[in-house]
């Protein structure tokens, strides 16, 4: 089947604030690989499921999505992160690196239907983070506040994982600033509008808060095993 044919059917469009937005393909789109993915998609995660998610196909870079930026700069950067911790607390950047680094290797999964396999990432896990402010036992979500009123929420349960990151490198080098610059963060197993870029602040709620994108028809559960991509 023709890749963009299947990807423009699935388009969706909200309409906000008297602009159509949408999560919608760049207008470079994409060199499809079809003979890779035909190799790939009979790959096995280690979890067993299945490389590329139903629908998906892999892209060879990250595309820029867009979004309003946040100033990018570390220089005077700060998260806040606070709700339902015993510690609330705001890091600098510095700060931030002074925590315990990862690297990752990581694929990510896009809900217009690209997929970037073997991305590698730096920066720290959240429930580094999480353990640093000393989570109360009551919250059980996460909201990620970035730049210009973004929001996406994870339940703790996903933010617990090892592959959930605040990332600040992307293949060894700075992230660059569409892509969420100096902090991101990082969900690989829901799709990609969960990973708020330009991240400000972390809250940790009692109650689930849908983030942008799912209060605009987009899942809250965001499962791309489950194409959860709608509401
Ligand atoms: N702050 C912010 N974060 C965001 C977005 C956004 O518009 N603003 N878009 C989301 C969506 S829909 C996707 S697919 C990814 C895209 O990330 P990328 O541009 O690095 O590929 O970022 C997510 N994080
Ligand atoms: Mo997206």
């Amino acid at each position: 089947m023709d890749g963009s044919k299947k990807l423009s059917r699935r388009a969706f469009l909200a309409k906000a604030g008297g602009s159509v937005v949408g999560i919608s393909l760049p207008g470079v789109f994409v060199k499809l690989i079809a003979r890779e993915n035909f190799a790939l998609a009979a790959q096995l995660r280690p979890d067993g499921r299945p490389r590329i998610p139903p629908s998906q196909q892999a892209v060879k870079r990250l595309y820029d999505m867009g979004g309003i930026q946040g100033k990018g700069t570390p220089q005077d950067w700060q998260l806040k992160i606070y709700g339902e911790v015993e510690k609330p607390t705001t890091l600098t950047f510095h700060q931030l690196l002074e925590l315990r680094q990862v690297e990752m290797t990581c694929d990510v999964h896009c809900v217009t239907g690209w997929t970037l396999l073997d991305s590698q990432w730096s920066g720290v896990k959240l429930s580094t983070i999480m353990d640093l402010v000393k989570v109360k036992e009551d919250a059980h979500f996460v909201i990620f506040e970035a730049a210009a009123g973004y929001s996406s929420n994870i339940p703790i349960i996903e933010a617990h994982k090892d592959n959930v990151l605040l990332a600040h490198s992307f293949f060894g080098k700075s992230l660059p600033r569409p892509h969420g610059a100096p902090v991101r963060a990082l969900v690989p197993d829901l799709y990609f509008y969960k990973s708020a870029k330009w991240l400000e602040a972390i809250k940790f709620t009692v109650q689930d808060e849908p983030g942008y994108w799912e209060r605009r028809g987009y899942s809250n559960s965001a499962d791309p095993w489950r194409e959860e991509r709608y509401q």
